[in-house]
């Protein structure tokens, strides 16, 4: 037998008119489909019965915060998604591996490659070899030992991560690579959130979001959703935004597309959603350009300022900018600066949506802004976060029940990853009390992220890659230039739950470590164990598996971590690492003397819910920046000169896919069925480019006089802004070019890719 590729040709192609709401009777069914095919009726009642409820476990798609109150289905149709695909019962074991060698597999689809099931045991490919073969976890251990202690530098070692481990795993991990000397630890926020991160902490002195759920849903008058599609990527956001609209909150959406998840929401679990019209969600929608929200919110803040100026002490809250922020002056200084003729046509916008948005502004008393990665993968990401955060602090929205900052998280754990020293710059703080706990002395350069990791890969300076989950040969950017950077590194090793491409774009010699995941109950000497996680919004609980793993051979991701660091430093390393993988109340007892806000942590992670993790800005309005204030912080917005027949490409997320993780080849919402090589145009650009609805074209991405081709992309016709295009990632990720980056934060600029079109002729490809 050989491994198949599925019809992503677009044979199978259909098109249809996109929905206009959300979620209803169709989501559940989609939901069991799924569950029922890949777990069987007991498997499905055990794991969707547990998921987000206090006792249960955590969803591992996003990371959208669980009620206070929940119901007895509290998962979405994507959380359901998610657990199948884990839970399978199909699985992908030495057998399989026989029968496929890398090469054939290679010529498989993402999802095909994911749709096998479950990896069940740990796999060798030496160098040379055609096919991984199995190999016993020991001399797995062994050979990744040897190979991190034949370093000539640890800096030569790279430790990446992606945001489903727990608190536990990641804590573990960040520690060994310190203690093997290297801050080497990309992850996947680097790709993500780190525009938030690096705009938030200079902002207000923290790096995460200051809201509540109950923000939200209870107190919020206005609620402004910019570059994220939640029925989608975070579909119980929906619930809460129904019952933030049925008090009377309004909601202004900003986003180029009109998406159906922002548009009306049919909650399956209420007969109002099943029979009824559902919920309208957006009062406003603002159909922005791709790459115009820096010129929106510097316009709207000039209008703000302007309308206080005509009638003073009627619009800004003045007691709070005296009292606690700082470089107003010199932003109002900039603003007054800037052309509102040249930030409007930024903007793509009409004069009269942006007023309308400014007057639901100055109406609300407490205004929260959400934002996903429309707005941090763009070169001007840090920016755009910094003048939404302007717009906040100008009416005091921070700080006060149902004001702030939401930066909503991707993967389940992101967040807590970082603050368990995921992160290749670490505070000081954080590597002192690291030291001082396990007696050992951290590293203090800093270390890659992730496209400065690519690039030390392709420049010849890596020698071992390990992977904690994720996908890394098909997230990042610049396919090809990734892809030939990881093949050069002499050894890769990749802890995963599911077979995917980067067990097949390997090193010379490679590994693939079988772990288990979420749903999967974990056993170790000490008794049955829970590990913990941090939602988007600070919120810290425990999470247990409830079914019984496939494989006796899968390992915890903490099991694997200890067993690689033992045969690193040896069985009589002043870190107990064998304790800690018996025990993780153990590792939590570490956690709490290492990082803050952790105390007791034992004791009020077993509280049903968990707690809070203390936020200064949110809880009393102390922002621990360099001023010891709020830092107004704006810089004029650059316009895109993009020459003729040029177009700006977003790379967005179908409803059928987790990240690289493609569960089906629909997009339900957007009206495709049965295909994903698809690119969404405005119907008078696909005109004035000499095209129609239907035509197959290649995508090309201009870059620093550099060309990037992706081929075979079926035009549809849509309502996106002129100039604006969209399509799938990770197909298009081969458009991205690695050195095109988000000042500061360093993310791949996944939204903004200029691109132009050229007439697909088959024999090329
Ligand atoms: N089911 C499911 N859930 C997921 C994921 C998944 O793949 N599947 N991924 C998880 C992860 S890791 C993440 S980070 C999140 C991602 O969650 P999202 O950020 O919602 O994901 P994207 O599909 O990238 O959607 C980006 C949205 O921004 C809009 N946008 C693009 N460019 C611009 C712009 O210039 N301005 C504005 N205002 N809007 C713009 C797009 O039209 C789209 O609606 O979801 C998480 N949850
Ligand atoms: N063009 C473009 N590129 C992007 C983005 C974009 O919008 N556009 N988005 C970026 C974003 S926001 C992100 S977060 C990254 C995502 O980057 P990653 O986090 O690296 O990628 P995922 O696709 O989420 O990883 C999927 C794999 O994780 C493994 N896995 C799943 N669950 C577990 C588990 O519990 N444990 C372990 N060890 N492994 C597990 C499975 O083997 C699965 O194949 O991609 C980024 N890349
Ligand atoms: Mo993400």
């Amino acid at each position: 037998m050989t491994a198949k590729a599925d019809g992503e040709d677009g044979e199978d192609l259909t098109v249809s008119a996109p929905k206009t709401w959300a979620a209803g009777v169709p989501a559940v069914r989609a939901s069991m489909r799924y569950a029922l095919h890949e777990m069987g009726p007991v498997r499905t009642a055990r794991v969707l019965t547990a998921l987000n409820q206090k006792d249960g476990l955590d969803c591992p798609s996003c990371a959208w915060p669980d009620p206070d109150h929940r119901t007895h289905a509290e998962f979405c149709e994507n959380g359901a998604k998610a657990v199948s695909w884990e839970a399978t019962t199909k699985v992908v074991d030495a057998e399989f591996f026989r029968r496929h060698s890398v090469a054939d597999l290679e010529s498989s689809s993402d999802h095909w490659l994911e749709a096998q099931g479950r990896l069940t045991e740990p796999m060798h490919l030496a160098a040379g070899d055609t096919h991984y073969r199995p190999v016993a976890w020991a001399e797995a251990f062994r050979l990744i030992g040897s190979a991190l202690q034949a370093l000539p530098d640890p800096n030569r070692a790279i430790f990446y991560t992606s945001g489903r481990a727990s608190n536990e795993a990641a804590f573990l991990y960040q520690l060994m690579a310190r203690r093997l000397g290297t801050n080497n630890l990309p992850d996947c926020s680097n790709m993500c959130h780190e525009s938030s991160g690096v705009a938030l902490s200079r902002s207000i002195g923290i790096g995460k979001g200051t809201v509540t759920l109950d923000d939200l849903t209870d107190h919020s008058e206005l609620i402004v959703i910019v570059g994220q599609n939640p029925g989608t990527n975070h579909p119980r956001m929906l619930t809460a935004l129904a019952k933030a609209k049925k008090r009377g909150a309004r909601i202004v959406s900003v986003n180029p597309l009109t998406e159906a998840g922002l548009n009306r929401f049919k909650n399956p679990q209420r007969a109002s959603g099943v029979i009824g019209r559902g919920t309208k969600l957006s009062d406003l929608h603002l159909p922005i350009s791709v790459g115009g929200d820096q010129a929106l919110f510097a316009l709207v803040n000039q209008q703000l300022v302007a309308r206080e100026a005509a009638a003073p002490g009627t619009v800004l809250d003045l007691d709070f900018l005296a009292t606690h922020t700082a470089g107003l002056e010199e932003a109002q200084r900039t603003w007054a600066e800037l052309d509102p003729r040249d930030l409007l046509a930024q903007t793509g916008l009409s004069a009269d949506v942006v007023t309308a948005f400014v007057d639901e502004t100055v109406r609300a008393k407490s205004i929260t802004v959400c934002w996903a990665m429309g707005i941090t993968q763009h070169r001007n990401g840090v920016a755009i976060i910094e003048e939404m955060t302007n717009y906040l602090l100008l009416r005091g929205n921070i700080g006060r029940p149902g004001a702030g900052v939401c930066p909503v998280r991707g993967h389940s754990n992101v967040q807590g990853d970082r603050t368990m020293g995921i992160f290749e710059r670490m505070p000081e703080t954080f590597l002192a009390a690291l030291d001082d706990e396990f007696e050992i002395t951290s590293p203090r350069a800093h270390g890659y992220d992730t496209v400065d990791a690519i690039r030390a890969m392709r420049d010849g300076h890596c020698d071992v890659f390990i992977g904690l989950g994720g996908n890394f040969a098909q997230a990042t950017p610049d396919t090809a230039v990734t892809h030939r950077a990881l093949r050069s590194i002499p050894f890769t090793a990749q802890v995963s739950t599911k077979l995917n491409r980067s067990h097949l774009v390997h090193g010379r010699e490679a590994l693939i470590l079988p772990c288990l995941g979420r749903t999967d109950r974990d056993e170790r000497a000490s008794g049955p164990q829970g590990v913990t996680v941090e939602d988007s919004m600070g919120v810290v609980h425990l999470s247990r598996g409830r079914v019984n793993p496939v494989s006796a051979e899968q390992r915890s991701e903490v099991a694997i971590i200890c067993g690689i660091a033992e045969a690193t430093f040896g069985p009589t390393d002043t870190i107990p690492w064998a304790d800690l993988r018996e025990d993780y109340s153990l590792i939590r007892d570490r956690i709490a003397r290492v990082v803050p806000g952790f105390d007791d942590f034992n004791a009020r992670v077993a509280e049903p819910g968990g707690f809070h993790l203390p936020n200064g800005p949110r809880d009393e309005r102390r922002f621990d920046t360099a001023t010891g204030r709020a830092n107004f912080r704006t810089s004029p917005p650059q316009a895109w000169d993009l020459p003729a027949g040029h177009l700006l490409m977003q790379t967005l997320r179908s409803h059928d896919q987790f990240n690289t993780t493609i569960y089906g080849l629909d997009d339900r919402y957007r009206g495709i069925h049965g295909g994903r090589m698809v690119v969404f145009l405005n119907s008078q650009d696909v005109a004035d480019l000499g095209f129609t609805d239907g035509d197959l074209v290649d995508l090309i991405s201009v870059h620093a006089g550099e060309e990037r081709r992706a081929a075979g992309f079926r035009i549809v016709e849509y309502g996106t802004p002129r100039g604006s295009a969209a399509a799938y990632y990770p197909e298009t990720n081969v458009l991205v070019p690695l050195d095109s980056v988000a000042a500061e934060s360093n993310t791949p600029t996944s939204k903004s890719i200029v691109i132009r079109l050229e007439p697909h002729h088959p024999s090329e490809t």
